[in-house]
């Protein structure tokens, strides 16, 4: 985790400079715009009290060209430092929006209150759907296509790229060009109902190699269950309603209402950020997320305590 100023990508670099030139620059206008003003009240009030009222009633030639100077040097020096104010937002938009070949596609879908996240591979096939979690290869542009499933979303990732909405209907583009290996927070940033404070993207930027592996574990289908207790899990997974919202890959679950939860276990969050995957706090989502999350989208499930058992060993056993 880093401070939210800490640029770690292309993109957020180049918002970062910018925003430092806009500041320095603001701050040196300012600056000497006080000092302009403090000098001026002084020598007027010195040049007054030497030569009494009639100080204003008759200027001088002389000071009158040197305040004309005066003006006119301000007003080149302002136009100056617009025009160069204009270069470097230009500059850093080319950054910004740029997106060197061959990015990596990634897909972000925005629900009411987690994110689903989709790799399309070469084939059909291939294409991973994770939720809660964005991984990416450090070195190589990501092309993200935003889109929500149901209302207006933001997604910000202050440490890689500035915000940009979701939009039902209407896909929009973001990319990012991640150098630093490391866990960034991604947010929600457009209030979007009850539980938009707990709908956290947490991004992982690793190394192309580990990305890959990620990548290819996340591709499998979900491993058989090897235990009589994971057994008896996956019998309620799919016979109950919990396949009617979510998908476990090589099952007869396959709906999407939820987050898709084949690899489940290898996430390091459950319910976008709100609490920490383990096998206690899987548990007690189960038993109650409208108490954990309240207002979520998953009702309660109504598992007996044995029940509840056996499909946390089914889900804890889906690397
Ligand atoms: C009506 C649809 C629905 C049903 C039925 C349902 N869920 Fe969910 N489930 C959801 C939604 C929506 C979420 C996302 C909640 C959030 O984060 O706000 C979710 C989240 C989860 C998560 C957290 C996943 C993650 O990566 O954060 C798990 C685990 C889960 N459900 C398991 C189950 C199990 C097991 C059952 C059956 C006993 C079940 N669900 C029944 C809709 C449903
Ligand atoms: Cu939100």
């Amino acid at each position: 985790m880093t401070g939210a100023l800490d640029p770690a990508s292309t993109q957020a670099l180049a918002i970062s400079i910018l925003w430092w030139v806009f500041f320095w620059t603001g701050l040196f206008v300012f600056a000497a715009v006080l000092v302009a003003l403090v000098v001026a009240c002084v020598r007027g009030r010195r040049r007054a009290r030497r030569e009494g009222s009639a100080a204003e009633a008759v200027p001088e030639r002389s000071l009158e060209q040197r305040r004309e100077r005066a003006v006119l040097a301000a007003t080149v020096l302002s136009v100056v430092i617009l025009i160069g104010l204009l270069v470097a937002s230009i500059v850093g938009g080319r950054y910004i929006y740029g997106n060197p070949s061959p990015p990596l596609p990634v897909k972000v879908i925005a629900h009411q209150w987690w994110w689903e996240i989709q790799y399309p591979g070469p084939r059909s096939s291939d294409l991973v759907v994770t939720a809660n979690e964005l991984h990416l290869p450090a070195g190589r542009t990501a092309e993200l296509e935003l889109q929500a499933a149901d209302v207006i979303h933001s997604l910000w990732i202050p440490n890689l790229q500035g915000k940009r909405d979701l939009i039902p209907g209407h896909t929009t583009r973001l990319s990012i060009l991640p150098e630093r290996v490391g866990r960034y927070d991604g947010h929600c940033a457009e209030f979007c109902g009850l539980e938009h404070a707990r709908m956290e993207l947490p991004v992982f930027v690793e190394s192309p190699e580990r990305f890959s592996a990620w990548l290819t574990a996340q591709r499998r289908p979900a491993p058989a269950p090897s235990t009589p207790e994971a057994e008896r899990g996956a019998r309620i997974f799919t016979k109950g309603p919990c396949a009617m919202c979510h998908t476990v890959t090589g099952t007869d679950a396959a709906a999407s209402v939820g987050p898709d939860l084949t690899h489940v276990a290898s996430r390091a969050w459950l319910a976008a950020g709100a609490l920490p995957n383990s096998p206690r706090n899987l548990r007690a989502w189960l038993s109650d997320p409208q108490r954990l999350k309240p207002g979520s989208q998953m009702p309660p499930t109504g598992l007996s305590e044995s029940e509840l058992d056996d499909v946390v060993h089914y889900l804890g056993s889906l690397r």
